[in-house]
């Protein structure tokens, strides 16, 4: 009994206490995620599945005419795709619903243009419905892409389009569940289809959709839908095509300024620190060159070792990834592309196999109102809605983790609470080695997510010091972790001449082969340039010996080397540097060709040897503003620098975002001259760059 007493005494205490420690939660500061896009957030990683008539035509953008007939996949199973992403531990899939071809991937009651007109079972089925099926069954979110872009409707550009534009929103938000991602792609306009009649048509992207009552109707139908991209947009693009964010990235924009045409896309990477409103970044990337199945692209799915730099560029980066997986003309994701997502996966899996922080002692320099409540340890205790926070007044602050013994680290991690704004201007992380403290990363923003690559140390203790805030400092997480060293493939290069260079990061060794076989260490080891103008096959690794791990094999495959190349002539008059486009070196070029003219622009060369090809490339330049790229060329052939033969006419479609080698095949000819015409280029302009020309030699030479 009196003992009893003495409990309730304790409790009231104990109650009276924890009242006087409460302290309130800081004050939110600057513009703040919306519910919807805090769980838009913590999603981080989903599926882009990029699937249209585009797969069957072999084109990145149809022109509007094809026919719906050749859409016919063999074996489409929307399950296979849903158990892939799964797998990789990504959230979702976005399907291109419509491309800006026009045609549809379910039964759209306002168009024929859709798979009710191809033979695919037979016009009875629904890719949308069969994945949002398969969505439901792994537990993926279903998001949709609907081109604003309709190359093929015969009302574009006037107000009827924008009925049935909105129809077609209307349908797919109603029929097929939740719609976690609308995706308003930014190409907009240009030449098309039309409903036959094959001309130009320009918008105003920011006024004829009337964007406004357009997100309206969307939110009316499906609140929890964020639309992303065109518009007052709650998410925005990452500015490239290559899924990488800046280092500073801030979730905010100055939207009013960019729905008033007054931002550049390349602020996108970054996000203005004074935006207005919450609008984070999402990098959108495709695992291959292109966004859609090529059959040409099968060995080109992107490196193991870019596929992780595009995860710490963007996940890493406070933005979501958003990758692509082109699905072939079975229907399925292909083998190759599903290898490379199962490296990736294991490689972040091993990354953060291990978290270092958590058993560490932590202590910081202020803790808001001295309360339990907002203490450092929150930083580890893996719960993202628990923070550290300073008092109002405190807008710089550091934070120590001392480990019992040395630990070697090469990551770190850092969230900031975000539900209260985007806050951190600056900050650096210390490590102690040997009882001496050096820098190891000096950063800026933090956001959502920000994961930092360093070099590996043995840390007796680490610091973080938040050195410029907006405003108080509130952080929900900090991590460490020792992720494996990934020794990166040999870069190899080939000039004009034939001389080969390679060159390894860091200093690792290289080892090589000629002639077919897997280099190995035992292989021979490269030390200087090497002469190899024949065709030739290179197989390259480097190797780090202090850890005797090597890289993965990088391939080359070379053709005869172009030493007896010359450029004979071009309608530029001067063209004393357009040598510059066929020297094997991808980061020179030549600009030629004239704002005044109108007409076309032409280089020809002389091959210096008759040889059979079946194919062309051209290499666009790739830094810069200005970069002049072509978009519609022609490419002639001949044996006698009279008598040309066209070969390939057409268009470098989405050269502007996605700016990658272009590969245009043709039947096997032989011929010694090849003149590459420059129809016109992105932007209107008549003035045109090359970075590289190439032939494709028929594989039997
Ligand atoms: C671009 C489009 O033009 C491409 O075809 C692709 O859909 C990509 C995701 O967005 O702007």
């Amino acid at each position: 009994m009196k003992d009893k007493g003495l409990i309730i005494i304790m409790l009231v205490i104990a109650q009276l206490y924890s009242c006087k420690a409460q302290v309130d939660p800081p004050a939110a500061f600057g513009p703040t995620p919306s519910m919807k896009q805090l769980n838009w957030h913590n999603m981080e990683f989903y599926a882009f599945v990029h699937f249209s008539l585009n797969t069957f035509t072999n084109k990145e953008w149809g022109y509007g005419d094809e026919s719906p007939e050749l859409f016919n996949p063999t074996e489409l199973d929307t399950r296979q795709w849903a158990r892939v992403a799964k797998e990789a531990g990504m959230k979702g899939i976005i399907i291109t619903a419509k491309h800006h071809d026009g045609f549809c991937l379910w039964p759209s009651k306002y168009t024929e243009r859709s798979v009710k007109n191809s033979p695919w079972k037979d016009g009875q089925g629904d890719v949308v419905r069969e994945l949002a099926e398969a969505c439901k069954e792994y537990d993926l979110k279903l998001g949709i892409y609907l081109s604003p872009w309709d190359r093929n409707h015969p009302g574009y550009g006037k107000p009827e389009y924008i009925t049935y534009f909105r129809n077609q929103l209307k349908e797919l938000l109603t029929n097929y569940g939740d719609v976690f991602e609308m995706w308003f792609d930014g190409a907009n306009g240009g030449d098309g289809y039309y409903g036959g009649a094959n001309e130009t048509r320009k918008i105003n992207t920011l006024e004829y959709y009337d964007w406004d009552a357009t997100y309206k109707m969307i939110y009316d139908i499906s609140p929890n839908t964020l639309v992303w991209g065109i518009g007052p947009s709650e998410a925005r693009w990452i500015g490239n095509e290559r899924g990488r964010a800046g280092k500073t990235n801030w979730c905010l924009l100055r939207q009013k300024d960019e729905l008033a045409g007054k931002v550049h896309y390349s602020e996108f990477m970054n996000g203005h620190e004074d935006g207005e409103k919450w609008v984070p970044g999402e990098a959108d990337v495709s695992i291959r060159p292109g966004w859609f199945y090529h059959e040409a692209e099968d060995d080109k799915v992107r490196p193991l070792e870019e596929m992780v730099d595009i995860y710490y560029e963007s996940i890493g980066r406070n933005a979501n990834l958003l990758l692509n997986l082109p699905v072939d003309k079975r229907g399925l994701v292909n083998e190759n592309d599903i290898v490379r997502l199962k490296e990736l996966t294991a490689v972040i899996k091993a990354d953060f196999k291990e978290e270092l922080l958590a058993k560490s002692k932590i202590s910081s320099d202020n803790t808001r109102g001295e309360s339990e409540q907002y203490a450092a340890e929150n930083l580890i205790d893996s719960n993202t809605e628990t923070y550290w926070a300073t008092d109002d007044s405190i807008h710089t602050g550091s934070v120590s983790f001392e480990f019992e013994k040395p630990i070697y680290i090469n990551r770190v991690e850092l969230q900031e609470y975000i539900r209260l704004g985007q806050r951190v201007k600056a900050f650096n992380v210390e490590a102690k080695v040997d009882g001496a403290w050096q820098t190891i990363a000096n950063e800026t923003t933090i956001g959502y997510k920000r994961i930092l690559r360093v070099d590996r140390v043995k840390a007796e203790a680490l610091r973080v010091n938040f050195t410029d805030s907006k405003s108080s400092l509130v952080i929900s997480t900090i991590k460490a972790y020792n992720a494996l060293t990934l020794v990166t493939m040999p870069k190899i290069s080939r000039d004009k001449r034939g001389l080969v260079t390679m060159e390894a990061d860091n200093g690792n060794e290289i080892y090589y082969t000629i002639d077919g076989t897997d280099p190995t260490t035992q292989s021979q080891r490269y030390k200087e340039t090497i002469q190899l103008p024949q065709a030739v096959m290179v197989k390259a690794i480097a190797h780090n010996a202090e850890e005797k791990i090597s890289s993965k094999i990088k391939v080359i495959n070379y053709g005869k080397s172009k030493e007896k190349w010359k450029v004979l002539s071009s309608s530029a008059h001067d063209f004393k540097s357009a040598d510059r486009t066929i020297d094997g070196n991808l980061s020179t070029f030549w600009t030629f060709g004239d704002n005044s003219t109108k007409s076309p622009q032409n280089i020809v060369i002389d091959m210096g040897e008759t040889i059979t090809i079946n194919g062309f490339s051209y290499f666009p330049k790739q830094l810069g503003h200005d970069l002049n790229l072509v978009s519609q060329y022609a490419f002639y052939t001949s044996s006698d620098n009279k008598h040309w033969v066209k070969q390939s006419e057409g268009e470098f479609s989405n050269i502007k975002n996605n700016p990658v080698k272009q590969i245009k095949t043709f039947h096997s000819i032989t011929a010694r001259y090849i003149k590459f015409v420059a129809k016109s280029g992105i932007d209107d302009k008549n003035m045109f760059s090359i970075a590289e020309l190439d032939i494709l030699e028929t594989s039997e030479n």
